[in-house]
């Protein structure tokens, strides 16, 4: 009896632990709609190919644009009954080969307001661009004998507008189709009406209850869907923000399971799944198509409510009776939006770098970060006073572990108000900062846009003074439940008011910040706990009317742009500025950084935070991350290892977790983590097998933190070439960390490759997804070669290699042909490392040649956007090295120099083996010797290595090789 009455408890005990220790996960899908809870996605779903009877009429030329009037057919037949609004639609042609489609309501139609057309994100330039067409020419389909209107669009391109039914596409010269859209007759437009007393529409129409919240529509169903074809197309990509793969499934068709559409609404989707549709934080409207005949297309609409988006599975349409002209592959899908207005952008490619040049024309180029922040983050939620923070940045140095910035979560503040510190907990905030900033260090605190409904609290008593918050439905002021309580939300849209937000970060404005500090913009969604869907009402209204449904994927962009300014404008306006948000938008690639939000400590969010980042980078958000180890959740020390080895090459590379995990600095995680919140312990407790398991893993403590030192130590390696793929983006739209295809665009094998990913051109990097993985297959693409980056060992490309896995890196290779720079001494901070001499890593291909660059300016300021910049492009062949000046000094003549040398150049793959280097102009000689690919390499071969050639990395030089 006894006995039993002992099993039962340890039983129960047990039980107890396993509830306790297995964190219950749940992501709470009632709080979120579905497509059929959304009634203009559920009408649009619903409606049929061809239902669309819109015609062209009165097409002509104005103002440099094709303009025409779109009416349903039967008023053209009775010209004289007309009885429906017509649109208006205008198409614009832009250099580059960009078309832009415009749909609206017909001014002179009375509509009771003007729709939304969102500001701010396209630049200024690229009205600039615009191309004023002349005339348009006529053409009438033979098969069909329905008239076209077509205008030039570029040097092989052309845009058509058919009239009846109209549809609009962009084909090559007389030949085949890019992209199209109404092809399958989808468009529907629903006008804004006012509600009539003996209005009988559908109720649905001007009211609607989800989860008991009523959102009142006074204008009605509002909302735009249309159908967008890709022709020579295998796959389409982009629109994030999405936890789900790179290439995107099918959401409906014959043989694909049902799903929901893609959504774009900006959410604050709580434990969120690893593999979904549903939308997250971010919405970027652009989708990119792929395929080995044609090359690659994009379609961008600019439009901030909510959208919902489905990729239609071949076969769709059987039913439909249409037939497109095309023989070619072709990726149909069918985009719906609550509201606004048609703004749509056509981009031909054809080369996936050729697409992302067009969209960032038209959305801004990404910045370019501080050196600083390219570098790792340590980030917790929360590091709870001056003493912790002293402690966790003293321990990287005691473990010589690198790191730049340390960052504060919401506990910092006085309450949640932001731009407050705790004074108990932080009472000397400047001379924290100060510490930090003697070992070249920043740090960042986090600044919400929830305010604090206090009246002692300056922010809100000045912005309520002012009128500047969100209103309600009925006017008065918004008030929504957040981390501080009752708390309302400046309204970002207008423009005052962000200037007014920018002022908050002056130096006399936040008290307590210093020049070293730097903004982390969190729940801009906006998340508000008791709203619907976690979020402000649709209803809600801002600045000239607006209807918060219109403008709610952009609430966050706006935020954050208002956040950055006030960083550029507080002290001498030349310091670029440093703020990372949740939520983003189209153009938020010109503002700051991302990251992927709440993510779970488990191996399949270290999967998907590839493909999200990839998705992000294709979209523009090239300076993106996730955090590393997982949010919720304590990595098993496996995990958080292999997300270190794999976040070092994020391009944003930040540590993050929630703060119910257990600490898990790198020097600290081994058995803690390894014995989650305690439970195996508990359960073994003294027993023989826990002690000897002790032991064991005090010794591997020393390992993982070594591991860990070791990705961040590459990362901080790497930081030149880094750097380099950084201004690349700013100056070319191509993101940091590119999908395999972006490389190699006529490679099949890699359309769907989402596990592993270049960094650059040079770098290819796969991630390890699973635990005690013994092996891991890796595709190397193209005909030339792969050198692991370690060892540099050699790898056939064009083809997949069955590797055995180590525990110190996840696979990484550099490409044959490419040279990267490299900083080889490890100091605490990438600011520490500014005057360190280079190492250049040449892989050579299989001609013995090799290309690489190397950008440098003071990674700071903004005196590069005036010429003050090193860039270097070296390039060896026949034998010799080459440095070539890239710098254009058309911006300003603006100077930036480096005493920099570069001390040490490795040769990969050289065929002879040289003894001695001559360096002209001096005619100096270097010695070249067999050395390892690293300086503290453990193990690896010898290579070809010049020493000490000490060339300046700012001249003119040549090296041969004898
Ligand atoms: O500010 C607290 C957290 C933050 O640490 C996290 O990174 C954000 O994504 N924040 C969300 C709010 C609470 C999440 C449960």
């Amino acid at each position: 009896m006894k006995t039993q009455m002992r099993n039962l408890t340890l039983l129960l005990f047990l039980l107890l632990l396993f509830l306790l220790c297995s964190s219950v996960l749940s992501w709470k899908k009632e709080e979120f709609r579905n497509c059929n809870q959304t009634p203009f996605c559920k009408r649009a779903r619903a409606r049929n190919p061809g239902s669309c009877s819109l015609s062209a009429r009165d097409i002509r030329i104005e103002n440099g644009d094709l303009k025409a009037k779109l009416l349903p057919r039967e008023d053209h037949q009775n010209p004289d009954q007309v009885h429906s609004k017509p649109l208006i639609l205008s198409l614009s042609v832009n250099g580059d080969g960009i078309l832009r489609l415009k749909i609206d309501e017909d001014p002179n139609s009375d509509p009771p307001k003007k729709r939304f057309e969102v500001p701010d994100v396209i630049v200024e330039e690229f009205d600039r661009k615009k191309l004023w067409l002349q005339r348009h020419s006529t053409e009438v389909d033979s098969s069909s004998s329905s008239k076209s209107s077509v205008v030039f669009l570029s040097d092989g391109y052309e845009a058509v507008l058919r009239h009846d039914p109209f549809e609009v596409y962009v084909r090559e010269k007389g030949g085949k189709r890019v992209i199209s859209l109404n092809s399958h007759g989808l468009f529907d437009f629903e006008q804004l009406k006012v509600k009539k007393q003996d209005d009988n529409g559908d109720d649905e129409d001007w009211e609607e209850k989800f989860r008991g919240h009523t959102d009142t529509r006074p204008f009605g169903s509002q909302s735009i869907s249309f159908d967008v074809s890709f022709y020579g197309a295998d796959f389409v990509y982009g629109i994030p923000e999405h936890a789900t793969s790179l290439a995107l499934k099918p959401t409906r068709g014959p043989g694909v399971e049902e799903s929901e559409p893609y959504r774009l609404f900006n959410l604050d989707v709580f434990e969120y799944v690893h593999e979904s549709p549903f939308g997250l934080y971010g919405s970027i409207p652009f989708m990119i198509s792929h395929g080995k005949s044609r090359g690659t297309s994009g379609f961008f609409w600019l439009n901030s409510a909510e959208m919902q988006i489905d990729v239609l599975g071949a076969g769709w349409d059987a039913e439909s009776g249409i037939s497109l002209p095309s023989s070619q592959s072709r990726i149909d899908t069918f985009w719906m939006s609550e509201a606004g207005v048609v703004d749509a952008f056509f981009f031909i490619g054809p080369g996936p770098k050729d697409v992302a040049r067009q969209y960032t024309s038209v959305t801004g180029m990404p910045s370019l970060p501080q050196l600083f922040a390219t570098a790792y983050h340590q980030c917790r939620w929360n590091y709870r006073d001056e003493e912790d923070v002293e402690n966790v940045d003293s321990k990287f140095d005691e473990h010589d572990i690198p790191y730049d910035v340390l960052w504060l979560d919401i506990d910092h503040t006085d309450g949640k108000r932001y731009f407050t510190w705790d004074r108990v907990l932080f009472p000397h905030p400047e001379e924290m900062q100060r510490k930090l900033s003697a070992k070249g260090r920043h740090m960042v605190t986090i600044v919400d846009p929830h305010i604090k409904r206090d009246d002692s609290y300056f922010l809100h008593k000045e912005a309520s003074q002012k009128g500047y918050y969100v209103k309600d439905a009925n006017g008065n002021v918004y008030d929504g439940w957040c981390w501080p309580g009752s708390s309302s939300y400046p309204d970002m849209l207008n423009p005052e008011i962000r200037s007014w937000w920018a002022e908050k970060f002056s130096f006399e404005n936040y008290v307590g910040s210093t020049p070293s500090l730097y903004i982390w913009n969190d729940m801009n969604e906006p998340s508000v706990f008791n709203g619907p869907e976690v979020t402000m009402p649709r209803d809600a209204l801002h600045h000239g009317g607006v209807e918060h449904r219109e403008v709610h994927n952009a609430y966050g962009y706006y935020f954050h742009m208002a956040t950055s300014d006030g960083l550029v404008k507080r002290g001498d306006g030349n310091d670029r500025p440093f703020v990372l948000s949740r939520a983003v938008f189209a153009g938020s690639q010109r503002i700051g950084a991302v990251w992927t939000g709440d993510n779970t400590a488990e191996w399949e969010h270290l999967r998907v935070s590839v493909p999200m980042i990839l998705s992000l980078g294709l979209t523009g958000m090239s300076f993106s991350g996730a955090d590393v180890g997982g949010f919720f959740g304590n990595p098993e020390t496996e995990l958080l290892v292999r997300w270190y080895q794999i976040g070092a090459f994020y391009p944003f590379f930040r540590a993050h977790a929630h703060h119910d995990t257990k600490r898990r600095e790198p020097w600290l995680f081994g058995m803690a983590l390894k014995y989650g919140v305690g439970c195996a312990a508990g359960v073994q407790l003294m027993s023989f097998t826990f002690i000897t398991q002790v032991l064991v893993i005090m010794q591997n403590l020393e390992r993982n933190t070594e591991l860990i030192r070791d990705a961040i130590r590459m990362r901080y390696m790497l930081l030149p070439y880094f750097y380099t793929l950084f201004r690349e983006a700013n100056t070319t739209g191509v993101p940091v960390a590119r999908p395999l295809w972006m490389e190699f665009p006529s490679d099949e094998a890699t359309f769907i490759n989402d596990e592993a990913f270049m960094v650059g051109n040079s770098l290819l990097v796969q991630g390890i997804y699973s635990e005690r993985a013994k092996h891991v297959s890796v595709y190397l693409p193209g005909k030339e070669s792969w050198y692991d980056l370690r060892t540099g060992a050699v790898y056939k490309g064009g083809m997949t290699h069955k590797l055995e896995v180590t525990e110190e890196t996840v696979p990484a290779f550099q490409r044959a042909g490419t040279i990267i720079p490299r900083k080889d001494r490890f100091r605490r901070s990438s600011t520490q490392m500014v005057n360190d001499p280079y190492t250049l890593v040449i892989a050579l291909n299989s001609s013995q040649k090799a290309e690489g660059e190397l950008y440098i300016d003071d990674g700071r300021s903004f005196a590069f956007t005036k010429g003050a910049y090193i860039h270097r492009r070296f390039v060896f062949t026949d034998g010799k090295l080459m440095s070539l000046n890239l710098a254009t000094s058309a911006l300003g003549g603006a100077q930036f120099s480096s005493e920099c040398v570069i001390e040490r150049i490795i040769l990969l793959g050289h065929s002879a083996v040289p003894k001695i280097a001559l360096i002209e102009p001096d005619d100096k000689t270097a010695e070249i010797e067999l050395g390892p690919l690293f300086l503290k390499s453990r193990r690896g071969n010898d290579f070809l290595t010049i020493r000490r050639p000490n060339l300046p990395v700012a001249g003119d030089w040549t090296i041969k090789i004898l």
